[in-house]
């Protein structure tokens, strides 16, 4: 097995590790470790099951089970993502072929699922492309007045304003939007937070979903969280992925973004995906803020 860099970019990739095989203690610390240090991790042209799925899950935290039940495969904890119907004519999984806007997953709960991972199974020839971008990296390079302005700072998140926003799912999901409103109020995270094992810092945003920084006029709270998602999506802070099938990509929302584009609604586009609790000692999971 080898761990490499993905160009320049912030990414790691894991070659020669077959995952249907067993992965033995030193390897799986290696990618653990890995994993922790970039926050995205790719594993090509993997031959995987939804148990060999959730094995894997298993071996990097905790699998657990989504609010979104109309998206299920036939292991609870892996769920589809797809634009494909079955017989009757329903949505198979999510998010249909709609781009989604750069966002993370979870920001809006008080105790976020960090750990993601998509598995490609079907793919479009065009389009469909996801990208990360890494808030080590972004505020590692902050210019010195953004950096002022975000240190101790405290955002409001709010699931509301995701739902109205660019990567919510659409009407065709299956997804009880009133339940998951009345269930998902307002919660408040730092916009930095401090990784527990090694002090490095992350920036803590998500556009579409931070309404408010605490003591700061609106409209420049506005502007501030303009100017970070502009400094965080800068090419040399990304990492984009033209999946290939039996692709594998592991992210840590608590220190990357994500996004991706739409793909034509005519093709067909199917992955799969888990969450999974990751260790709070030796990863961000962002803390309430008072
Ligand atoms: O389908 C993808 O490539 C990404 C989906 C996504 O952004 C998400 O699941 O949060």
């Amino acid at each position: 097995m080898r761990i490499e860099p993905i160009g320049d970019s912030f990414a790691n990739e894991v070659r020669d590790l077959p995952l249907w095989k067993t992965v033995d203690a030193a390897a799986a610390e290696a990618i653990r470790d890995a994993f922790r240090q970039s926050g995205v991790l790719v594993f090509r042209r993997q031959s995987l099951s939804e148990e060999e799925l959730l094995e894997f899950g298993k071996m990097i935290g905790e699998p657990d089970l989504y609010a979104e039940t109309g998206w299920l495969s036939t292991v609870p904890e892996v769920i589809l993502l797809s634009n494909l119907r079955d017989q009757e004519g329903a949505m198979l999984g999510g998010l249909a072929n709609r781009p989604l806007t750069w966002h993370t997953d979870q920001s809006y709960y008080a105790k976020p699922v960090t750990g993601c991972f998509l598995y490609a199974v079907e793919l479009p020839a065009e389009g469909g492309a996801t990208s990360w971008s890494s808030l080590y990296r972004a505020y590692e390079t902050l210019p010195p007045d953004l950096r002022k302005a975000v240190d101790g700072a405290v955002g409001t998140f709010s699931f509301a304003a995701r739902m109205a926003g660019g990567s919510s799912p659409g009407k065709a999901d299956n997804h009880d939007r009133a339940k998951r409103l009345a269930e998902t109020p307002d919660v408040k995270h730092a916009l930095v937070n401090v990784e527990p094992g090694t002090g490095r810092r992350a920036l803590y945003i998500d556009p579409n979903t931070v309404t408010g920084i605490d003591g700061m006029p609106q409209d420049e709270a506005n502007d501030l969280l303009d100017r970070l998602l502009d400094h965080t999506v800068k090419p040399e802070n990304v990492y984009d992925h033209r999946w290939g099938p039996g692709d594998l990509v592991l992210w840590d929302n608590a220190v990357v973004l994500h996004k991706r584009e739409s793909f034509p609604e005519s093709s067909r586009r199917l992955v799969k995906r888990m969450i999974i609790n990751l260790d709070p000692a030796r990863h961000i999971i962002p803390p309430v803020a008072a």
